[in-house]
């Protein structure tokens, strides 16, 4: 027998990015653990990769090109050669872009984080077709776009150095879930005497397990923000020095944040003035103390229409106590814009001859449905998925179904599985995983360069994304070099080696060791050198004015709450969120068994009053509707959920749920004030006992 261990990275979208170790027997990889050595992984993976071979061995694994039989939708499919299905696509694609290159549109987002099998190849070969380009706005614009505004880039506290932080605020984030290693961190930080604060409309598993627990309602967290500063101005909890130094429109952020007294930011928020002033003084008096106070901001406060003022008005918040001045103080919303990847040399725009219109991945819904016109350009005749799950991920899922079920649309999906999306693909191609195929990784949860070498041959005759658009661009007679490269070539090219961050990146040697950290300082802004137009973290941004935002941190109102819009709430009370389960990401690993065991069945949580109110008792099924649509799932009544709020977790196969439906049938399109990003949890809806009907198909 030969046995080998193989250096890899986990792709899956999750800020951990974590160093694999996997042991090949044979030509089999019999065991995926995390690398000891590398100092974020530590050893440990999450429930899900370490079942990552289960995952590649999964019987379900899509494993030969197929053409469609049945009708869209239904998942009927027969088995063809890769020569048909490579000629079929070329043919169908080349007859639309002699016509209309811009009515094919690729369709992707983050199944892989790899910028190999990501946007390299693919791109490449879209931007030689001249294809319309897509806006990945789906998960990170609206906090980005913020962020940036007020730091500059997505830099910000190292994870390594939480452990010495003495005040943890998790804002808007669930990390034993979604960002363990941070967890880990925290939890250091804990035993070492820190406090942690969640702040989270919902008790999460990281919520139950902090010190204190502020439960906002969604959307709200701008207002509790202001109400910080409010409280630091007023009782003069401020670093002057700091301020004075390394930051810009101190004096209007101090008029603005006076509108916003505690007991106005309380009665936004839903909670009580007592935690606006409290979290202020804990926060503040820490920082005066000299003691590091880190605020770990993540996803959830972005995913609302005021989603891009909330992150960056709580941005501003460790300039105005110092707390930038310590490795272990600050705020990390994402470490990506920390990595110099080459994604010119990686996507070669100029391959693109003519410029293209942009489509919204977050409003796929409409745009599947027009027709053309001269402010929309040519309708949408052709779209190729790869490394996305739109039926299941995208808002007003009844509107996207509608759209991939047109007729005159011709789908390719490329997946390791029959995933809902698929289930619409006129061809579908079966695509490698991560321990079949080369690729090279940045990460937005720490600061390491990430290589991972194919450990296993391609299952059955999957190929890598790569050598899929490869294949199509020569048949399709596309021969610039750039067509030509080896996903070897490409990894070789994902970071710009000669950037001092980069520390002379060199592929061979980073495919040997595996990773390689960045060159960073510790503490990225304890001297101020913000990358904004000023330099300055910027209180005031002149960039937002331009834009069209208010150029202060102020509060915007969720499109759907009781409290800003009490019409919408008499028909439809209920705020509703959706975050990630535990032992899904996103729609991955809902079809691997164990880990759905795990999760059981579709559930809304809800609280005590709310279910009274409507009759409904612990494990009814129940139907959760407004507007735009309707899903079923099994009630579990917890004051988990705060009142007025229901919560399912997410992200579920719509064909693996009793109704074949997932909570994005509730869900709107609408878009967050900046970024473009879609707004998931700002979401009104009603819940009733659902029909016997419904409640019959309950064990499918
Ligand atoms: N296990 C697992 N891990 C994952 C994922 C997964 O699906 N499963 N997905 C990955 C991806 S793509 C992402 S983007 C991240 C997301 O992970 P996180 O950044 O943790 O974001 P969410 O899980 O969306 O939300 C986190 C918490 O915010 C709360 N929340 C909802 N609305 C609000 C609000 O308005 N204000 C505040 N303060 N809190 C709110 C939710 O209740 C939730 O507990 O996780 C990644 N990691
Ligand atoms: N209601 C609600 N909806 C949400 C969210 C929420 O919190 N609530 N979260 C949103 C967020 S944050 C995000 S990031 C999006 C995520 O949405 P997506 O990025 O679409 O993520 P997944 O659902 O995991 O689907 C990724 C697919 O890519 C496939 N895949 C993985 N690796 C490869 C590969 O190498 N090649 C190919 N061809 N395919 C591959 C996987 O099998 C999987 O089916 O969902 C969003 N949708
Ligand atoms: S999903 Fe996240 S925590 Fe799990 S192995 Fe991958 S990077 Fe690590
Ligand atoms: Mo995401």
């Amino acid at each position: 027998m030969t046995t080998k261990q193989v250096r890899a990275t986990c792709p899956h979208d999750c800020p951990d990015t974590c160093a694999l170790l996997i042991t090949v027997e044979d030509g089999i990889a019999t065991q995926v653990k995390g690398d000891p050595d590398h100092p974020t992984t530590a050893g440990v993976l999450c429930t899900k990769v370490a079942r990552y071979a289960e995952r590649t061995y999964h019987p379900e694994r899509l494993l030969y090109p197929m053409r469609r039989v049945g009708k869209k939708g239904e998942g009927k499919f027969e088995r063809i050669s890769w020569d048909e299905a490579i000629g079929e696509i070329a043919a169908r694609l080349g007859a639309i872009a002699a016509r209309a290159p811009q009515a094919i549109l690729p369709y992707s987002y983050c199944g892989t984080m790899g910028l190999v099998q990501g946007e390299s190849m693919s791109t490449r070969f879209f931007n030689r077709l001249g294809a319309s380009l897509l806006d990945r706005t789906i998960c990170a614009m609206a906090g980005a776009t913020g962020y940036k505004y007020t730091i500059g880039a997505s830099v910000g506290t190292d994870l390594e150095q939480f452990q010495d932080a003495k005040l943890i605020i998790i804002w808007g984030g669930n990390p034993i879930a979604s960002n363990l290693h941070f967890w880990t961190r925290a939890q250091e930080a804990k035993r070492r005497g820190a406090k942690l604060i969640a702040i989270d409309p919902y008790r999460s598993l990281t919520a139950e397990k902090c010190h204190q627990h502020i439960a906002l309602l969604p959307g709200t967290d701008a207002a509790l923000a202001l109400g910080m500063m409010h409280v630091l101005i007023g009782e003069n909890l401020l670093d002057d020095d700091y301020i004075a130094r390394h930051t810009l429109g101190f004096e209007q952020l101090k008029a603005r944040a006076a509108e916003w007294n505690p007991e106005r930011a309380a009665e936004t928020c839903g909670i009580s003035a007592a935690e606006v002033v409290a979290l202020a003084r804990e926060y503040g008096q820490a920082a005066r103390r000299g003691e590091p106070v880190a605020i770990r901001l993540n996803y959830g406060v972005q995913r609302v229409r005021g989603g891009g003022m909330s992150v960056r008005t709580i941005a501003c918040l460790p300039a105005l106590v110092g707390a930038w001045r310590h490795a272990a103080g600050g705020v990390q919303l994402s470490s990506s814009g920390s990595f110099p990847a080459n994604r010119i040399a990686l996507q070669l725009p100029d391959l693109r001859k003519q410029p293209a219109r942009t489509i919204n991945m977050t409003t796929i819904g409409d745009d599947l449905l027009r027709e053309s016109s001269p402010a929309f350009g040519p309708q949408i005749e052709a779209v190729i998925v790869y490394n996305a799950n739109p039926l299941a991920i995208a808002p007003d899922s009844g509107k996207v179904m509608q759209g991939f079920l047109r007729d005159d649309l011709f789908t390719v999906v490329l997946e390791h599985f029959q995933t809902d999306s698929a289930d619409y693909a006129d061809i579908l191609l079966p695509a490698t995983t991560q321990l079949e195929h080369v690729d090279a990784h940045l990460a937005y949860g720490h600061l390491y360069m990430m290589a991972n070498n194919a450990a296993i041959a391609p299952m059955g005759e999957a190929k890598p994304n790569t050598e899929i658009f490869r294949l199509l661009a020569a048949r399709m007679g596309f021969d610039e070099p750039g067509f030509r490269h080896s996903d070897d070539e490409l990894a070789a090219q994902a970071f710009d080696s000669k950037d001092a961050r980069a520390v002379h990146f060199d592929w061979e040697s980073l495919k040997q060791r595996g990773w390689q950290k960045l060159n960073m300082p510790d503490a990225p802004f304890a001297n101020g050198g913000f990358p904004t137009p000023s330099g300055k973290c910027e209180f005031y941004s002149a960039a937002m004015l331009h834009d069209g935002h208010d150029p202060l941190p102020t509060y915007t109102a969720p499109y759907e709450s009781a409290f800003d819009n009490p019409e919408l709430a008499r028909k439809y009370p209920l705020a509703m969120i959706s975050p990630p389960a535990r032992n899904f990401l996103n729609s991955s690993f809902v079809n691997v068994k164990s880990l759905r065991g795990s999760e059981d069945q579709p559930y809304l949580d809800i609280h005590p009053a709310d279910s009274a109110q409507r009759d409904v008792a612990h494990g009814d099924m129940v139907r959760i509707f407004n507007d735009r649509g309707s899903f079923v799932a099994k009630a579990r009544v917890t004051d988990k959920a705060r009142p007025g709020l229901v919560v399912g977790l997410s992200v579920w196969w719509k064909k693996l749920a009793s109704d074949g439906k997932n909570v994005n049938e509730v869900t709107s399109q609408r878009l967050t004030d900046m970024g473009r990003a879609p707004t998931f949890y700002d979401t009104l809806v009603q819940v009733e006992k659902a029909a016997p009907a419904e409640e019959s198909h309950e064990t499918v």
